[in-house]
């Protein structure tokens, strides 16, 4: 089997060294074969996601991604720009459906910016729409504005919308997604206010009648984060669309400790997947080895799962992290008074460690 990594920029490749160590640990072993993408891609072949990268993403059986962008490439045209590579990945590799899940390890329970009784035990699921919404719909731009109050002036526009379709396939991986664990769903919109997510939840509640097993609520997205950071437990499975997904999955990350912690897999229709941390290239702190690698070994086991068929690898990773936690290790971004600090590299060599 052969495992695509693209590492991309800032700490993307310090990070996701790690994982491919860890990888390389294991009993099975797997080819991969790596590429240049984001900033990279551009610096090695003028564009983001050079043709070579996106054909060797689309014949490998995953992808493990690292995190693209960088402050230097904003000026750049926006075809240009680095994050056009994720967003060309998942469009071309039809990755519609992006599971992010937000797991306390009782260890970091102090790690948390908020109180240890509202987030031990947490272990709840975003499921983000990935390939549609404001992110992808067009028309997009800046122009002179044709009407309205400020009609003759510039402005700039963006288009939100969802096809039935794209709406339903992303419900059915929900419920199904519920049905395997506490058979709760909390769909997330903005139908007070919005005709797509009207629609949204119209289409969701249709799909409800086949999963008759799983129970649904719907969840204003202003209510969802606050009642993310008030009383996270109360969600199981939380499905929305990209744009409300992208920002609360952040917000979920805190309740884990860290956004170094938060793993995610995106998959097609066929659990063909792109793995990578939720978090970005963090430029603040790229090149001084004390970023978190753990989101991205965390995804790497997920990519086992959920794409390679290897479910006792992913658990054997899964404890290994567990055993390093409580291990009492942490990288600056969870570490606190009482725990031993380290860099990434050391980070990686505990999980290499606890893995024998
Ligand atoms: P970010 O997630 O990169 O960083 C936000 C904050 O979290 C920073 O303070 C950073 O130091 C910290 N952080 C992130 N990951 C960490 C880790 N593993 N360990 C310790 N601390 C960590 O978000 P940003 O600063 O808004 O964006 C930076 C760049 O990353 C931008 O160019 C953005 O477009 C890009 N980005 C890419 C992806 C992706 O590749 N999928 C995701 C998010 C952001
Ligand atoms: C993420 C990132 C991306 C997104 C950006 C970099 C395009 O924030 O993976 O969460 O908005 O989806
Ligand atoms: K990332
Ligand atoms: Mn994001």
């Amino acid at each position: 089997m052969k495992i695509a990594i693209l590492p991309g920029d800032g700490i993307g490749p310090e990070i996701v060294e790690q994982a491919v160590r860890v990888l390389n640990a294991l009993d099975e072993k797997f080819e991969m074969e790596t590429a240049p993408v984001g900033g990279a891609g551009y610096e090695a072949h003028g564009h983001p996601l050079p043709e070579g990268t996106l054909k060797l993403a689309k014949e490998a059986d995953a992808v493990l991604f690292g995190s693209v962008g960088d402050w230097k490439y904003d000026t750049l045209e926006r075809p240009l720009r680095p994050e056009q590579a994720i967003l060309g990945l998942r469009k071309n590799l039809n990755l519609f459906a992006n599971l992010r899940p937000a797991i306390l390890y009782p260890e970091l329970a102090g790690a948390s910016t908020l109180k240890p009784e509202v987030v031990s035990g947490l272990d709840i699921l975003i499921i983000r729409e990935l390939t549609g919404d404001i992110y992808f719909g067009q028309p997009r731009g800046v122009r002179t504005a044709p009407d309205g109050a400020f009609k003759g002036e510039r402005e700039g526009f963006d288009t939100m919308r969802y096809a039935e379709t794209e709406i339903r396939r992303i419900a059915h991986v929900a419920f199904q997604a519920a049905r395997k664990r506490g058979k709760r769903l909390t769909s997330v919109d903005k139908a007070n206010v919005l005709e797509t997510f009207q629609f949204w939840k119209d289409i969701v509640t249709d799909v409800h009648k086949d999963y008759p097993d799983v129970a649904l609520d719907h969840m204003y997205v202003d209510n969802a984060a606050m009642q993310l950071v008030r009383a996270p437990k109360k969600f199981d499975v939380i499905v929305t669309g990209n744009m409300f997904g992208d920002i609360l999955s952040d917000a979920a990350a805190m309740l884990t400790g860290s956004i170094g912690m938060l793993p995610s897999a995106s998959l097609d229709a066929h659990n063909k997947g792109l793995y990578e941390p939720s978090h970005g290239s963090a430029p603040d702190i790229a090149g001084k080895g004390i970023a978190n690698p753990l989101a991205t070994i965390l995804s790497a086991a997920m990519m086992l799962r959920y794409s390679l068929n290897k479910a006792e690898q992913a658990d054997r990773i899964e404890a290994a992290v567990k055993r390093v936690l409580a291990q009492g290790l942490r990288t600056p971004d969870i570490y606190e008074e009482g725990t031993t600090k380290v860099g990434t590299r050391e980070m990686g060599d505990a999980v290499v460690r606890a893995l024998a």
